[in-house]
């Protein structure tokens, strides 16, 4: 009895440390530890982060997004148009053979949820499912997390001091989303 108990437990302490950097496949694609920042208090909207590496021989393309925790998921993109960030809908995603597209919060592609059916807490999850082109569609787990992903193993304390920007072109967690739809 005593033996069974103890085979148990080191499954469990894996499981919940594969959460912290959780990843999905769905044919050539990997789709690294998807996120979401906190949404901020009243406001109905909120964006989720992934990366995707494609691992095939050809290009495939993320074409929609979609998740029943928010009214509207779409694909946007963030842009510096002179000391403007614009932010637009994308049509799609191209992840070319051998690369990977990273998203993250004030720069290039990201998940726009619209209609938040509830506010994003920190330890909150909800499934997003990613249509491709090609390798088809896959669900995903969403984590909400308080800071944007750096290297899986960087600790508060790090990126904390890892700015060498003096912290001004660094927006604030969710800052990048006040924009109007
Ligand atoms: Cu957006």
């Amino acid at each position: 009895m005593i033996s069974r108990i103890l085979c148990v437990l080191p499954a469990l302490l894996l499981s919940t440390t594969l959460v912290f950097a959780h990843s999905f496949q769905v044919g050539d694609l990997k789709i690294g530890h998807p996120y979401a920042l906190p949404s901020i208090a009243q406001q109905l909207t909120g964006a989720a982060y992934l990366s995707i590496e494609n691992t095939g021989q050809s290009a495939d393309r993320l074409l929609s997004v979609s998740t029943q925790a928010a009214r509207s998921a779409t694909l946007h993109t963030m842009t510096m148009d002179g000391n403007i960030m614009r932010m637009r809908e994308a049509d799609a995603m191209t992840i070319k053979p051998g690369a990977t597209v990273v998203m993250k919060p004030g720069m290039g592609f990201h998940i726009m949820l619209t209609g938040l059916k509830s506010p994003l807490k920190v330890g909150d999850r909800f499934p997003i499912t990613l249509t491709f082109e090609k390798n088809g569609k896959l669900e995903v787990t969403v984590v909400v997390q308080d800071k944007e992903a750096r290297s899986a193993a960087a600790s508060g304390s790090a990126s904390a001091s890892g700015s060498t920007a003096g912290g001004a072109s660094e927006p604030a967690p969710g800052a990048a989303h006040q924009h109007q739809h």
